[in-house]
């Protein structure tokens, strides 16, 4: 069977990484601590709620159950005032001609993505329309680095989870992939994503055609 590609959204996609950071660290600092970029890297791919939960680690921090509950509405609310500024420009290089050429092939795309925003923000980037299937955290009730999000997205497309191959930036999604039984690619740096079968930079200048025939 033709192989079928399912693309993480943030960080794959689309560079919304900053705009996370961003919303985190305004809660951060209202709850009266301080939160870097660098701890935001531990963040990538994982959902909200745990995301909630490391950074209320990092600050030492204890919220009760209705407080908890209030810090991700604030923090979901001031995220998708950034979201709604975005547009096609905040799309990751060379990403949407590789998934153009994908589709091209005829070979099957799905997204696989932890964000509860995930439609909006492919909606906004305008590229909803290129995917057969959407897995968002939505549709999951276990995060990365569990495989529930790409099985799930296989049995969409209707695919063998051997058939996929997974293109992620995060190592809890490079492990999901794997967990999965899955290809997996990863997107960014090599030795933090050792766990993929091959680490590309980004997709400028590729197309699925280097993808296939680094597996052939
Ligand atoms: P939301 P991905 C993940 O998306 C992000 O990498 C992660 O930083 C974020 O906390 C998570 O989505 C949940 O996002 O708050 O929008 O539901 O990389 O899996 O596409
Ligand atoms: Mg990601």
């Amino acid at each position: 069977m033709k192989p079928a590609c399912i693309f993480d959204l943030d960080g794959v996609i689309v560079d919304t990484a900053k705009y996370h950071y961003l919303a985190w660290k305004r809660l951060a600092n209202s709850l009266g601590f301080d939160f870097t970029e660098h701890d935001n890297e531990q963040l990538k791919g994982v959902s909200r709620i745990e995301s909630l939960k490391l950074i209320l680690r990092l600050g030492d921090k204890q919220l009760d159950a209705e407080e908890f509950e209030a810090a991700l509405v604030r923090k979901n609310a001031c995220y998708l005032e950034y979201i709604q500024q975005i547009g096609p420009e905040e799309i990751l290089p060379g990403a949407a001609a590789f998934l153009n050429s994908a589709r091209a092939q005829g070979m099957k795309v799905a997204l696989g993505s932890a964000s509860k925003n995930a439609v909006l923000i492919l909606e906004r980037i305008q590229l909803l329309d290129q995917f057969d299937a959407i897995v968002d955290g939505n549709k999951v009730s276990k995060a990365k680095p569990d495989p529930e999000v790409f099985l799930k997205a296989a049995e969409e497309l209707g695919v063998a989870a051997s058939d996929c191959i997974v293109f992620e930036d995060a190592v809890a999604g490079v492990l999901a992939a794997r967990h999965a039984g899955m290809k997996v690619v990863g997107i960014g740096a090599a030795n933090v994503l050792d766990q993929a079968h091959f680490v590309l930079p980004n997709f400028a200048g590729l197309s699925i055609t280097d993808v296939l025939a680094k597996f052939a």
